[in-house]
């Protein structure tokens, strides 16, 4: 079985108890753990990680989560992380810290028959897709991409890796918890076919048979056509939706909400 989850979004500060979110997302992946050859984190697993040139004792916090990565890729499951726009600044010391496998960029492959294609999300804009919009909202889109352009940025990375972790931390905590609160106060929903960005972007780059995204925290399973399929994971805080793919080439939608409200 391989499993696919995103949008764990650990550690942050706009939730109401952290740690008990944390033990939570500790169970399901322990849970998958018991048939998982493979698992795919598809970004967004914390809510802020910064690998500082420092220690940094805030990491401490996301030890029970760091344990069960580590207890898995000891017992052989091969365990990848596609790094999401919450999450992208690790240099190595999670790998480490882990054993699990990170991706910077969108992954194609081959698994149990079927061509998968699998990305966090963020940065995948189709073409044309800017001049369906009306300027403000254009505006809105320029600035996230300009926003990740400056995440993204190898020289603006390494001055922030300079900084005394408590400073660092204390900004992209805090940057994180607005996006959150932004994003409770106005849910942006499935937008419909026309107009998601991840279902035109599958659209126009055809030849998968399962396109696997998160990022949008909304739980969607679309046919393209008669063969491809898109999904969006939905999220491992709210919905807790995850996929999984079996061995003979099935991809399912499961939800861990009602085991963990038991
Ligand atoms: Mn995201």
């Amino acid at each position: 079985m391989i499993y696919f989850l995103s949008d764990a979004h650990i550690g942050s500060r706009a939730m109401a108890d952290r740690s008990a979110h944390q033990q939570q997302v500790v169970h399901v992946l322990q849970t998958l753990a018991t048939d998982a050859d493979e698992v795919w984190l598809l970004g967004d697993i914390f809510d802020f990680w910064y690998e500082y040139l420092w220690p940094d004792r805030s990491k401490d916090e996301y030890q029970p989560v760091l344990d069960q990565l580590r207890a898995m890729t000891d017992r052989g499951i091969a365990v990848h992380f596609i790094i999401g726009n919450h999450d992208l600044w690790t240099f190595g010391a999670l790998a480490r810290r882990t054993g699990i496998t990170v991706h910077r960029t969108p992954q194609q492959l081959t698994r149990c028959g079927k061509r998968l294609f699998l990305a966090h999300g963020d940065g995948l804009v189709p073409d044309g897709y800017l001049d369906t919009f009306p300027p403000e909202i254009q505006r809105k889109i320029r600035r996230f991409m300009r926003l990740r352009r400056v995440f993204h940025n190898p020289l603006l990375q390494f001055l922030f890796r300079l900084l005394p972790p408590a400073w660092g931390n204390r900004f992209g905590y805090g940057w994180a918890r607005q996006s959150r609160l932004k994003e409770l106060a106005h849910p942006c929903g499935y937008k419909g076919e026309q107009q998601e960005e991840l279902v035109l972007w599958a659209k126009q780059h055809p030849g998968c048979d399962y396109y696997i995204f998160g990022h949008r925290h909304i739980e969607l399973d679309l046919e393209l056509g008669d063969r491809s399929r898109v999904l969006i994971l939905g999220d491992m805080f709210r919905q807790w939706t995850y996929a999984r793919l079996t061995d003979d080439g099935r991809l399912e939608m499961l939800s861990a909400a009602d085991e963990l409200s038991d």
